[in-house]
């Protein structure tokens, strides 16, 4: 079923069942035959390493690799086949998105809690990393730089990039760009398997980042809980999906440009409307079947706006309060006080502030990071930053006369605790002194 306009429902006039079905996400397809079949691939990679990434390779992807990993010849040889104009808008984005993560180096926290007792915190960066960057029918450019970037600002020592073969051009050069040296030739499932677990020419990694289908989203989610490794993954994954907040005075033009820019994604992907002008909501769909119709991706757009729809508020305060609810990955705020509504926003993974702020920018160049949680993990899940690529963690140190100051209290709680070696360790300290 597609469609080429979005259902209009009335916020006040639905029962309380209907508000919440109205804010429903398409089902996650996450069946037991995709775990089934990840779990399988991921066996095989640890039982046979290299042989099963080529055997996959072939299988799924179609393509038969004599080397995993790809050589620096290979990797110059196609960044010459990128043409200049590529290479200038890599140059601009990388430069704001570097700015942007530059200035969000972790700040070192050194504090005396009472006389003689000296806490920290401190950031180490991840020593390997492993970055996914999906293959398909959109070649993800910023998405490699959305994750090097901050790799290497943050100092992780080994960042590894994984894409199903044959890579474009276009994804090796801004890696090179973004400052990976070893790239490796396979995806999927079998690709995060290798990350996870090392295979004789992919390395293991601590961490793995990025977006992917189902069986990669899978495969984080199942390496992440394996017990034969200890591998942890950026943050749980969905389908992207945009809100757009708009008041009389937005232009229905810019609003159908927006959602049909996250509509494009894939099916899957889900847009969403709400605004106190029921005039702007006709209006939109107006302009979605005009703009649709020249969008080459628009068979994949129309499918995601079957599952979208506009919502209809009283005004911004309710507006704010549905998106709220929905806790969408992209929030655009098309009002004539944007930063007015934003004071009641406590859930959206990026916000996209005024008329001339589209989402694309944030997803390509203005600096902002695009890994952002999906399907409601606003609520509780960060967008990616600097901080993901460390691991933070604390040092205390006491003199001895901060332990007889600190002394007492530990050995009171560590009795109650009926923990005697604890209150021991004090007090035996305490004797000496
Ligand atoms: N909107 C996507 C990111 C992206 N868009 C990459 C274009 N290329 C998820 O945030
Ligand atoms: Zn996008």
């Amino acid at each position: 079923q597609t469609q080429q306009t979005m259902q209009i429902l009335d916020w006040n006039e639905l029962s309380s069942t209907k508000q919440k079905t109205a804010l429903n996400r398409s089902p996650l397809v996450g069946d037991n035959s995709v775990e089934r079949s990840v779990r399988d691939i991921i066996n095989t990679v640890v039982a046979d390493g290299d042989s099963a990434l080529v055997k996959y390779s072939q299988q799924f992807d179609g393509v038969s690799i004599d080397s995993i990993a790809m050589s620096d010849d290979d990797i110059s040889l196609a960044c010459t086949r990128v043409s200049e104009e590529v290479k200038s808008a890599v140059a601009n984005a990388v430069n704001n998105i570097e700015t942007f993560h530059q200035a969000q180096t972790f700040q070192a926290i050194d504090v005396e809690t009472q006389p003689g007792v000296r806490c920290e915190l401190r950031s180490e960066p991840i020593q390997k990393v492993g970055l996914y960057i999906p293959g398909g029918s959109a070649p993800l450019i910023s998405t490699v730089m959305m994750l090097a970037l901050p790799a290497k600002i943050a100092g992780c020592e080994q960042r590894v990039l994984v894409s199903p073969p044959p890579i474009n051009d276009a994804i090796v050069y801004a890696a090179k760009v973004c400052g990976i040296t070893e790239i490796y030739q396979v995806g999927g499932a079998q690709a995060i398997a290798a990350l996870a677990f090392g295979t004789e020419s992919v390395p293991s990694v601590d961490k793995i980042f990025g977006p992917g289908n189902r069986f990669v989203t899978e495969a984080k989610r199942l390496v992440s809980q394996d017990g034969r490794c200890s591998v942890a993954i950026d943050m749980p994954a969905g389908p992207s999906e945009v809100l757009v907040i708009a008041d009389e005075l937005a232009n229905p033009a810019f609003i159908a440009a927006d959602l049909l820019s996250q509509a494009e994604h894939g099916p899957d992907s889900q847009v969403m409307l709400v605004t106190d002008s029921e005039s702007v909501a006709n209006e939109v769909n107006r302009e979605l079947s005009k703009q649709l119709n020249v969008l080459s991706r628009q068979d994949i757009a129309a499918q995601a706006l079957s599952c979208s729809r506009s919502i209809i508020v009283d005004d911004m305060a309710q507006a704010a309060m549905v998106s709220n609810l929905y806790g969408p990955e992209h929030l655009i705020i098309q009002s004539e006080k944007p930063r007015d509504v934003l004071t009641n926003i406590r859930a959206a993974g990026s916000v996209f502030l005024g008329a001339y702020t589209p989402e694309s920018v944030g997803d390509y160049a203005s600096g902002t990071n695009h890994v952002l949680p999906t399907y409601g993990y606003s609520r509780s899940v960060s967008s990616l930053s600097l901080a993901d690529f460390s691991r933070r963690f604390t040092v205390q140190e006491l003199t001895p006369q901060g332990l007889q100051g600190l002394g007492e209290t530990v050995m009171v709680l560590a009795e109650n605790e009926l923990l005697d070696a604890h209150k021991n360790a004090v007090a035996i300290r305490l004797n000496s002194l």
